[in-house]
């Protein structure tokens, strides 16, 4: 009698400091996923392919200049025009692994200086994680990882602003690995805790929404 009923798939959400590891980790995860027979797809935000993600990308590449409030509403757009194929996907069975989300728009723009409740406002109603893995790295030691890039905020100073406005956003749900430890040991963790928020959504834990 329950043909309709599929399980649904997760929204998983990887978050930490520039440098941090994230990306890396996020393909391996998406990759061992994918051989456990996952149905599983890899998503970042900022999506850059969008016309937003345009805009935000020669933002970030310091091609253009932009009022801090206009990128930041930029930024939660490019998450906005996402929210119902996001939606979809996930309740069609797909799991999502997602670099960055909500807590990076608001970590990064408050590290600014904006009001930390103005930041989180455009992001309420999104879609909320089933999972945030957040990668622990001090800003000093992630500074020394090859240093940084040239895009905007890839800075030690700001970096550490960003850091604290992470764990002021940090809650008892969200799982932290250490990122220095050896990039297998750090793998291995961030299995264990997508496998099992995978299982807990298919037996039909609720989609939520964000910061309601
Ligand atoms: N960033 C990312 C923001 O400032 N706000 C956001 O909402 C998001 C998703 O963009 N330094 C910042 C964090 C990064 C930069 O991200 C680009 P990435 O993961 O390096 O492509």
């Amino acid at each position: 009698d329950n043909v309709h009923d599929k399980s649904r798939g997760s929204l998983i959400v990887l978050e930490g400091l520039d440098r941090s590891g994230k990306t890396s980790q996020s393909n391996r995860l998406v990759s061992y996923l994918k051989e456990k027979g996952v149905l599983v797809e890899s998503w970042r935000f900022p999506d850059r392919t969008t016309s937003t993600g345009q805009m935000i990308s020669a933002y970030l590449a310091n091609e253009s200049q932009l009022d801090d409030r206009a990128i930041h509403l930029l930024f939660s757009a490019n998450r906005w025009e996402k929210r119902s194929l996001m939606e979809s996907k996930i309740m069609c069975g797909t799991t999502l692994i997602v670099d960055r989300y909500s807590y990076s728009g608001v970590a990064f723009s408050a590290a600014k200086g904006l009001d930390f409740q103005w930041c989180k406002a455009p992001e309420v109603g999104l879609i909320a994680p089933d999972l945030v893995i957040y990668f622990d790295i001090s800003p000093e030691k992630a500074a020394e990882r090859g240093g940084y890039g040239t895009e905007r905020y890839e800075k030690l100073e700001f970096q550490k602003k960003v850091a604290e406005h992470y764990s002021t956003l940090r809650d008892a749900s969200w799982k932290i690995v250490d990122a220095c430890l050896p990039m297998d040991i750090v793998e291995e963790q961030v299995r264990e805790f997508a496998m099992a928020c995978i299982l807990t959504c298919q037996k039909g834990k609720p989609l939520n929404k964000l910061w309601s």
